[in-house]
């Protein structure tokens, strides 16, 4: 089994947290510098994470982790949970899109309409995910509480959010550092 990311990724590093302690290989690209001819070669869409086993690629961190759980012996998620991925992956898409306008030198700030509505679509799905949290919806390590982990630790490494009123995510990731590769894939790390 080959996982092609980055050690950077919150959506990589879901699946480096799904697969602790599993054997597989890593490989490591810089998609926007010198890894990006060897993500061509890998996956048309253009992104990471992607997976490799047994002659089978897989494109995308949810499919990756349907394509997983039989393997892993995971339970199938409930409908409420998926709710909970696709709030993650609203909030994690939108601020992934605020970062790479950053670094094209954009005013992620102004007043307009498509950075006005990323910036509520984040504060929306962080702010129900936090009342979930104290909800106790991501008491166990299961997957949705791996990608949420995974999302709360790049937005306060990226500086991207400010958590005035939704510190529970914070208190959350900070609870949930014992588990297994959670410090080996410290994005400050990379
Ligand atoms: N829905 C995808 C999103 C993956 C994604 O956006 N990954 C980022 C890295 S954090 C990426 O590859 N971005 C490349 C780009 O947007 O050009 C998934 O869950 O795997």
């Amino acid at each position: 089994m080959k996982l092609i990311g980055s050690t950077t990724s919150p959506y990589v590093r879901r699946i480096r947290l799904l697969l602790a302690n599993r054997p597989y290989d890593f490989v490591n690209l810089d998609i926007y510098g010198e890894g990006r001819d060897e993500l061509r070669k890998n996956n048309p869409a253009l992104k990471i994470p992607m997976l490799e086993d047994e002659g089978q690629e897989i494109y995308d961190s949810r499919v990756i982790s349907r394509y997983l759980g039989p393997k892993l012996g995971a339970a199938a998620l409930t409908w409420d949970q998926e709710n909970q991925l696709t709030l993650i992956d609203a909030a994690n898409d939108s601020c992934v899109t605020l970062l790479l306008s950053k670094r094209s030198g954009l005013d992620i700030d102004q007043d307009a309409l498509f950075y006005n509505l990323q910036r509520e679509r984040i504060m929306t799905s962080l702010r129900t995910l936090s009342a979930m949290v104290d909800a106790g919806e991501f008491k166990e390590w299961h997957y949705p509480s791996i990608c949420l982990l995974s999302l709360i630790d790049w937005l306060d490494f990226r500086g991207l959010v400010d958590f005035q009123g939704i510190e529970s995510l914070l208190s959350f990731r900070d609870h949930n550092q014992q588990h297994p590769m959670v410090a080996e894939t410290d994005p400050r790390k990379a």
